[in-house]
Order: C-alpha cells, then structure tokens, then sequence
C-alpha cells in the first residue's frame, strides 16, 4: 500500500513495536563514489532545473507554483501563501546548497511543474547531533497529480543530498506515511474572530453571539511584561545560550549555534518576529518567544482574499510565565494586524494553549525522520523542532 515508501530506509509500520532494532541509522553511509552520478530519470516530457533563489525571477517561478498549488486543508478552503522573502529566508539558511533547490519544467513551454527542497540542519536525537536536511515545499502541480513523480522528486533530492556527505532528513506532513515519530495537534487562536467566521475558518460557538466572541477575544493593547522587546543582532549570543538550554531537554530538538540563530530568529518583516524579556534590573535575557508569517489564500470568498496567519516557531521561559509571555506574543501579534495565531503542541506549548484560548483545529502535523530508527514514538512534548 506503499509501493514507493516501502522501498526506503525509513521505520515501516511492521516493526512498529520491535524492541530488538536499535536505534540510529538504518542504512550505513556509503562512499561517496558509490552515490548514483547522474539525475534520476523524469518522463520524457520533463526536465530537471536547479533554482537559484537569489534571482527574483526563479523565486517568483516558485512562488507562483506554490501559490497555486501547494498544501490545502481537508476541505480546500485555504491554501498556503509563503511570500517571495520568506521562501528565500527558508531556503538561503548558513551553508545552504543551491543543488537541493530542484525545480521540473515542461520541457516544451519550460514552465515550472513541481519542486522539492532542502536545507542543511544540525539535529539533535538524544545524545547525538546528527547532520541532516530539512526537506519542505514538495509540489506537484496540480494537473500532474498521481502519476508518480513525487517518488522521482524525493529521490533526485535523496541523491543530492548524498553527495554532500549527509544521510539522514527530518519532514513533516500533514499525511500519515511509513512512520511519524510524532503526531502533534495544530491549535487556533483567534485574534480576529469575526473575520474568521466570516471566511470559514472558524464558527460561531453554541449559544455565543457575534459580540460575545469578540469580547472573549479581546486583548490588551500594549505587552504586559516589563522589559519585553523586540530581539536585536547584539541579542544572538544571549538568545543562543536561553535556546540552546532550552532545547537540550527534548528528545529530538533542533541544534542551534548562534549562525543559525542569527538567521533563523533575528526579526525580518513580514517573515520571522522574535521578542524577548530583558531584565530591568540584570538586563539579563530572561525569556523569548517568535513566531513566523505564513498567511493563507482565502478560496473562493468573495470578500477576502487573505487570512492573515501567525505561527508560533521557538518559545523559552524562565522568569516570565509562559501564559505570561505567550499572551504578550499574542498582543503584539494582534497589533500586527495577524488574524490567527497557530502552535503546534510541541515543546511545552500545552501549558499554555487552553488558557490562552487556544482551540484545536481539524489538522494535524506528522513528523519523520530519514535514514534513522527511532525505539518508539515521541509524545509531541519531547519534540523541539519546528519546520516551516
Ligand atoms: S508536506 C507538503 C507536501 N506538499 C503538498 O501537500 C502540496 C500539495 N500536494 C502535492 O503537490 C511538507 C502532491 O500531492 C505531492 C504528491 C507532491 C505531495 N511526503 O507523485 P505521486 C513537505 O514538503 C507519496 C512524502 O503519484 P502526487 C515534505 C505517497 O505516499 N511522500 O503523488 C516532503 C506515494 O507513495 P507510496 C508523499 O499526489 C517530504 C507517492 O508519494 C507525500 O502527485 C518528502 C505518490 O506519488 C508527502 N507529503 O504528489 C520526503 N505525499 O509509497 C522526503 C504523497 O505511498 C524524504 N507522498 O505509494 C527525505 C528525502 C531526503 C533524504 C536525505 C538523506
Ligand atoms: C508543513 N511544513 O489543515 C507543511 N490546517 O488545524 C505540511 N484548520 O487551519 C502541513 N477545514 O481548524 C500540512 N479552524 C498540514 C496542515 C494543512 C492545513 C490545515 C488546519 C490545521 C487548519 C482550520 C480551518 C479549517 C477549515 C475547514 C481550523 C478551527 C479554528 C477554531 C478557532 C477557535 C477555537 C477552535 C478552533
């Protein structure tokens, strides 16, 4: 039932539960002389295309290609809009390889098709830090769909990913494939609630009135805790020290040095937010929270295009509560103009979505791993990784 994943060095569902497989690499690395020279072969009609990011028009290409044709939810009412910058910032990280930004045209008209991507990542399982890509944006277009070219896709990335000496990746998706190491929860909450109604993205409670929701949602105007402000670059070696104790407490966590933390977390508009708390008196860096922007089109509504979306990324605290920090992460969200604000319950978010007013939502987020067998499953809360 899983002709191609079947064939791949990931946990299959049959040994689900055998305690006699050890934990690491399923397949040893091999020579890199031994790594398959030339691109894998696509039908005929389609031909392979490196994307270089940097140019406006290839990132407009794939921009476009993943405007129209990306992740839906279940009921294709919203689909994903990353913006032209935050694909770059995604796909441009410390040490990126501009190989693993593989594109498929039409070999006629050369209009681009599908696209898969990965960027390098330290990851941390237990004791060890792994070298592993991130892979993200797999896309076929829609009127491709179901003749098999993902498989192709995966493994031309698999390949070039090879030959950069790396064997392991970490994915997410929103399917159920051979085998999640975790499955968390997408939780909503509404900073815009009448809009949400409106679009379908959320409805009006049993026995709750229009202004009723809007009053349950109301929020202060301004941040509460004193010395909250937005994340500087001085801030990068602080922010990396509060991270990096953070994360060592899960099981799978993402390993960040401050080259990572400079790129991934110091705010970039309309991209990545970060705030964090400075002591008034040590003006230490006590506690920090960030969120990305990833609005999604509104299909079909004659009203609204948009929703205006917040994704919770990394979040530490030590002398903030965390309902504390993250209803201050909410204020300024909300005065960001955000319709939503989304998290994942990875990490310790539970403490905080259900005061919070955090909702579940109809979707959920699988995590796996490539090339590494984990003994058992992870509950999300062990998890410190967030993929974009
Ligand atoms: S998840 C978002 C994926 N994209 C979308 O959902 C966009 C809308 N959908 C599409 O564009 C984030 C197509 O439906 C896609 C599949 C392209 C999804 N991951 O070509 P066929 C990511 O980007 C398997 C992995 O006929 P299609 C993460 C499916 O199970 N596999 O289908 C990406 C089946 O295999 P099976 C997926 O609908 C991680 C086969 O594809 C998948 O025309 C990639 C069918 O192919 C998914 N999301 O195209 C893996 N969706 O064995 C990276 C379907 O069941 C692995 N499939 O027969 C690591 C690589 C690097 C290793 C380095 C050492
Ligand atoms: C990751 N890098 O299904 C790529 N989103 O709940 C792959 N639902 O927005 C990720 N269906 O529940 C793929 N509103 C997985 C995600 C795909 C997108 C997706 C879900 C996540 C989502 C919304 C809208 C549903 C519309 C109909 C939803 C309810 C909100 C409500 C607010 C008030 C409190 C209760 C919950």
């Amino acid at each position: 039932t899983h002709k191609f994943w079947e064939t791949q060095p990931v946990g299959q569902f049959k040994d689900i539960g055998d305690t006699t497989l050890p934990e690491g690499p399923i397949e040893p690395a091999t020579p890199l002389s031994e790594v398959k020279q030339e691109p894998y072969n696509l039908p005929s009609v389609y031909e392979w295309t490196t994307c270089d990011m940097s140019t406006d028009d290839m990132c407009s290409e794939v921009y476009n290609l993943l405007k129209n044709n990306y992740v839906e939810d279940d009921e294709n009412m919203f689909r994903f809009n990353y913006s032209k910058e935050f694909l770059r910032w995604a796909l441009r990280p410390p040490g990126y390889y501009q190989s693993w930004h593989i594109g498929v045209r039409a070999k006629t008209s050369k209009k681009l098709v599908a696209f898969i991507s990965g960027v390098p990542a330290r990851i941390r399982v237990r004791d060890e830090v792994v070298k592993m890509a991130e892979i993200n944006f797999l896309c076929v277009h829609k009127k491709l769909r179901s003749k098999r070219l993902a498989p192709v896709m995966i493994k031309e990335v698999t390949r070039r990913v090879h030959l950069e000496n790396i064997w392991q990746a970490a994915y997410t998706a929103g399917v159920v494939l051979p085998t999640p190491i975790t499955t968390c929860q997408y939780w909503h909450r509404s900073l815009n609630p009448k809009k949400l109604i409106d679009v379908g993205f959320s409805r009006l409670g049993a026995r709750m009135t229009m202004s009723r929701t809007i009053k349950l949602y109301k929020l202060p105007e301004a941040p509460v805790t004193p010395g909250f402000r937005k994340m500087e670059l001085l801030d990068v070696p602080a922010v990396t020290r509060l991270l990096r104790n953070y994360l060592g407490q899960f099981g799978v966590a993402t390993d960040f040095d401050e080259n990572d933390v400079e790129h991934w977390l110091l705010p970039r508009e309309d991209v990545v937010d970060s705030y964090l708390v400075e002591s008034p008196e040590t003006h230490d860096v006590t506690d920090f929270c960030s969120f990305y922007t990833l609005p999604s089109t509104i299909l079909g509504n004659p009203n609204y295009t948009t929703l205006k979306a917040a994704y919770s990324y990394y979040n530490v605290a030590t002398q903030t509560s965390f309902l504390q920090l993250m209803n201050d992460a909410l204020i300024v969200s909300k005065q960001k103009g955000f319709d939503v604000f989304n998290a994942l319950d990875v990490m310790h978010n539970e403490s905080f979505l259900k005061e919070l007013k955090f909702g579940p939502g109809d979707g959920q987020l699988h995590y796996y791993l490539y090339n590494y067998r984990l003994k058992s499953a992870l509950k999300p809360s062990e998890l410190g990784l967030v993929l974009l």
